[in-house]
C-alpha cells in the first residue's frame, strides 16, 4: 500500500493474505496469521503463541506500513495549514474518522470523537457530560465485572457531583443478574455504564436490552467496548446506546488512539473537557467559545498517525468480515474450552452461555502469576492476575486468574501449545495432572 491507497475510498481497500482469505470464504488462520510480522519471530527460542490479544492484538503490515508511509509521505499537522501537506494530512485523518463510524455504523462521522483510548474516552463522558448533568444523589449504575477505566473515573465524579455508584452483582457464571439491574433502576438513574465484552469472564453483555431499560427510566448509556469492537459486528444504531468507548490497538491498530462515539445531540450539548488548540471558535482573555463537535473534545495536535493506522486495521478487519472473525474465535473458544476442562485441577471463570473469545481460569495450587510465567518459558503468552477487573476476583474469591484471549490469527494448534505448556506447570508443581 502507498499513501495515496491509505487515503483512496474506503469501499475494496484489501492487503496480503486477509483479502485472499476473504475471498476464499474459508476462514484459515493460519493465513492470516503471515500478515503479522511479530507472530513469524521465535520467543525464548519457541514458536511465538500469543494469547494476551484482550491486552493488545497484534499488528497486521497493512498497519505498520499505513503508519511508516504517513510519516515518510504525508506527515504535517491538520486543521491548521494552508498548504498542501497539511490539507492531505487533514484528509486522511478525517478519512480515518469515517473508517471508525462505518466500523460502529455511526449515523455520522461527526458523532466520532478521536481519543488516545477507552480510558480517555470513559473519562472525556464522565469529565464533560457527567459533571455537567450529575448532582447530589443522581445514581450511576455499573456492574460487577467492569474494568477500572469505567468504575474509577466515575468514582472520582461521585466525589465531585455528590451522585452515588449502584453496582448489578454477577451469577456464578459470570453473567448479569437481570432483575437486579432492573430493580436498580429508577428516577434517580443518570447513567448506566456498562462493558459490552468482560476483558476477565468473556461474558458478552445484552447491551440492546441494558439500554432499553435505562432508556425507559430516562438514563443514558455508556457501552465500553474495549474488548468487544475487533469480535464481533457492532452497530451503535441497533443497540441504541448514547455512548460507546474503544481503543485502537484491541483491534489491531496502533496504540495511543481509539475512540468515543457519542448520539450527536448529546454530544452538540457537551461542555469541553480539555483546553487547547483545535477546540475553539474564538480565544480572547475576557472570553473563548467552541468549536463543534468533534473538534471541541479534541484539544491539541491529535495522534494523526495512529488515526491512519486505526482506519487502515479498520479496512483490514473489514475486509475479513467481523461475522467471519466472530465464527472463527467462537469455534476456538468452544474447542479450547472442552481441552481446558479436561484438565484437572483447572477451574474456568465465567462460564456464561453468551462469551467472546476469552478463557480465564485457575489451576489448584498454582497462582496465575508462576502458571503464566512457566508457559512463557514454552513461548506461550498469556495474562495473568487482576486484569484491571478486582471486583471480579473479589467476587469469585480469587487473587487473580490466567488468562488466554484469542484474536483472529490464532487456531487449534495454538491452544494444543496453551493446553500443553499447561500440563507442564502441573508436573512443576508436583504432578496436579492425574
Ligand atoms: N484491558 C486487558 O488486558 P485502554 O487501556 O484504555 O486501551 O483500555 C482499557 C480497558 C477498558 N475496558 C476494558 C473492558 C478493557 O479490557 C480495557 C483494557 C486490558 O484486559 C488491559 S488492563
Amino acid at each position: 500500500m502507498n499513501a495515496l491507497a491509505t487515503a483512496a475510498p474506503i469501499r475494496g481497500t484489501t492487503c496480503g493474505a486477509a483479502a485472499a482469505g476473504a475471498a476464499k470464504g474459508a476462514f484459515v488462520a493460519a493465513d492470516f496469521a503471515r500478515d503479522f510480522p511479530i507472530l513469524s519471530r521465535p520467543v525464548r527460542g519457541k514458536r511465538l503463541v500469543y494469547l494476551d490479544n484482550g491486552a493488545t492484538t497484534q499488528k497486521p503490515e497493512a498497519v505498520i506500513e499505513a503508519e511508516r508511509l504517513f510519516y515518510r509521505e504525508s506527515n504535517a499537522n491538520i486543521h491548521r495549514g494552508v498548504h498542501w501537506l497539511s490539507q492531505h494530512a487533514t484528509d486522511l485523518y478525517e478519512q480515518a474518522r469515517e473508517r471508525v463510524r462505518r466500523l460502529l455504523n455511526a449515523a455520522s462521522a461527526d458523532e466520532i470523537v478521536f481519543t488516545r483510548g477507552t480510558t480517555e474516552a470513559i473519562n472525556l463522558v464522565a469529565y464533560s457530560w457527567g459533571r455537567a448533568n450529575l448532582k447530589a444523589g443522581d445514581e450511576i449504575v455499573l456492574t460487577g465485572m467492569e474494568h477500572h477505566s469505567n468504575i474509577v473515573p466515575w468514582q472520582l465524579i461521585c466525589e465531585q457531583t455528590g451522585a452515588v455508584l449502584k453496582v448489578v452483582p454477577l451469577t456464578d457464571r459470570g453473567e448479569l443478574q437481570f432483575d437486579a439491574f432492573e430493580a436498580l433502576l429508577g428516577p434517580r438513574t443518570r447513567l448506566v455504564s456498562v462493558v459490552h465484552v468482560s476483558n476477565a469472564l468473556g461474558t458478552v453483555n445484552p447491551v440492546a436490552r441494558i439500554v432499553e431499560r435505562a432508556h425507559a427510566v430516562g438514563a443514558k448509556v455508556l457501552v465500553d467496548g474495549a474488548q468487544a469492537v475487533a469480535h464481533q459486528a457492532v452497530d451503535v444504531q441497533a443497540i441504541g446506546c448514547d455512548f460507546y468507548a474503544f481503543s485502537g490497538h484491541k483491534l489491531y491498530g496502533p496504540t495511543g488512539i481509539g475512540a468515543l462515539y457519542a448520539r450527536r445531540e448529546i454530544l452538540a450539548a457537551m461542555p469541553p473537557w480539555q483546553g487547547g488548540g483545535d477546540m475553539i471558535r474564538t480565544v480572547s482573555f475576557e472570553r473563548s467559545t467552541w468549536a463543534d463537535a468533534p473538534q471541541r473534545f479534541e484539544a491539541g495536535t491529535p495522534n494523526i498517525a495512529g488515526a491512519v493506522g486505526l482506519g487502515a486495521a479498520i479496512d483490514y478487519l473489514m475486509a475479513i468480515g467481523l461475522d467471519r472473525v466472530a465464527g472463527h474465535e467462537h469455534r476456538l473458544l468452544a474447542h479450547a474450552t472442552e481441552a481446558a476442562q479436561r484438565i484437572p485441577g483447572l477451574r474456568l471463570i465465567g462460564t456464561a452461555p453468551e462469551k467472546a473469545g476469552i478463557l480465564s481460569f485457575v489451576v489448584d495450587g498454582i497462582h496465575p502469576h508462576d502458571l503464566g510465567t512457566i508457559l512463557d518459558a514454552d513461548g506461550v503468552a498469556i495474562r495473568a492476575g487482576h486484569h484491571c477487573a478486582m471486583p471480579v476476583m473479589t467476587r469469585f474469591g480469587i487473587p487473580g486468574t490466567a488468562r488466554a484471549s484469542f484474536a483472529l490469527y490464532n487456531d487449534e494448534e495454538d491452544v494444543a501449545a496453551l493446553m500443553a505448556a499447561l500440563a507442564k506447570a502441573q508436573q512443576m508443581f508436583g504432578g496436579a495432572r492425574r
